[in-house]
């Protein structure tokens, strides 16, 4: 259903055939995008994509069925935008401030090919008014591949701006048990299972078959996602991000979650892109950052 009271500015946006508001989950203003080779959903909440899909093919991204989607809540899957921090700070919110906030949707437009790219402003800052001032874009590109941009520039004119940025990508899989991830060997890593004690990727595949959370830093490479059940291989192609999170819940966390059914770790897995930790980044006044994170598929 379109969102009868749309504002005016939004409609002006819209495309036909190609770029659509409606009412989403929870009464949200969501973004449905329609090109040559598939579709995507993008919700103004978070600039949250929830959905990436080739026509013929299974969904590329995993949402939770059980995800919220209220003001002030991250939405469970997608692509959540982590920013101006990572992981849990006393007193905020995980992960940062941005994936709870309503962001502008500035234009829409075709790009050659019969694509569409939407471009995104973070203006609400009341839940990370402590930062420096700073510009937020995030472009998001759909064709038969999915581009992501965070571009984050320091507006100060006096004060460095130091922050971490991640795309917290969640991947459909046909079965985490069968999947294996390549791209990180020799690659060290904080094993956040067993205490952040540090280790080095030693297997060329890493494999899912109990909860896995690992922080790979100093790693710029591509990483593929290669699963047997779906007959594809997901590639995740990176630029400005020297960190890579890969993460399954498994059983036990999957049952803590209130937002997450207790089997979906079976349907899912994240690799993550983005500066965390020792991979944060600082910016000098009038500097800025592009995280950027292109998502493809392939048959196996
Ligand atoms: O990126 C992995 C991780 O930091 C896990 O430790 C887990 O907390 C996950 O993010 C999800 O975090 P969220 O705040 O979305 O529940």
């Amino acid at each position: 259903m379109v969102i009868t009271d749309i504002p005016e500015r939004l409609k002006r946006i819209e495309i036909p055939g190609r770029v659509t508001l409606l009412e989403g989950n929870g009464d949200m203003p969501k973004i449905e995008v329609t090109t040559d080779w598939g579709s995507a959903e993008v919700y103004l909440h978070g600039a949250h994509v929830t959905d990436f899909r080739l026509k013929g093919q299974p969904p590329l991204l995993f949402t939770s069925q059980c995800s919220r989607f209220e003001d002030g809540q991250p939405i469970r899957g997608g692509i959540p935008v982590i920013f101006p921090w990572f992981g849990a700070r006393e007193g905020e919110p995980m992960h940062g401030c941005a994936r709870l906030v309503d962001w502008e949707l500035h234009e829409a437009i075709t790009v050659p090919d019969g694509g569409v790219s939407l471009r995104f402003n973070l203006i609400d800052r009341s839940l990370c008014a402590t930062f420096p001032p700073y510009h937020a874009n995030y472009v998001v590109t759909v064709t038969d591949q999915l581009a992501l941009e965070l571009i984050l520039t320091n507006t100060s004119a006096d004060q460095s701006f130091t922050f971490e940025n991640c795309l917290h990508t969640y991947f459909a899989v046909g079965d985490a048990n069968a999947i294996s991830i390549s791209g990180l060997q020799g690659v060290d890593y904080l094993d956040k299972v067993e205490n952040f004690v540090w280790k080095t990727e030693t297997a060329d595949a890493v494999k899912i078959a109990a909860e896995v959370d690992r922080i790979y830093f100093n790693t710029t490479g591509a990483v593929e996602i290669h699963d047997p059940k779906l007959g594809r291989k997901v590639r995740i192609e990176k630029s400005g991000s020297a960190s890579t999170v890969v993460w399954n819940p498994w059983i036990n966390r999957s049952q803590q979650m209130p937002d997450f059914g207790n089997d979906e770790y079976k349907q899912m897995v994240c690799v993550e892109s983005g500066n965390v930790g020792p991979n944060k980044l600082s910016l000098q006044p009038g500097r800025s950052s592009v995280l950027k994170v292109v998502l493809s598929s392939a048959a196996l």
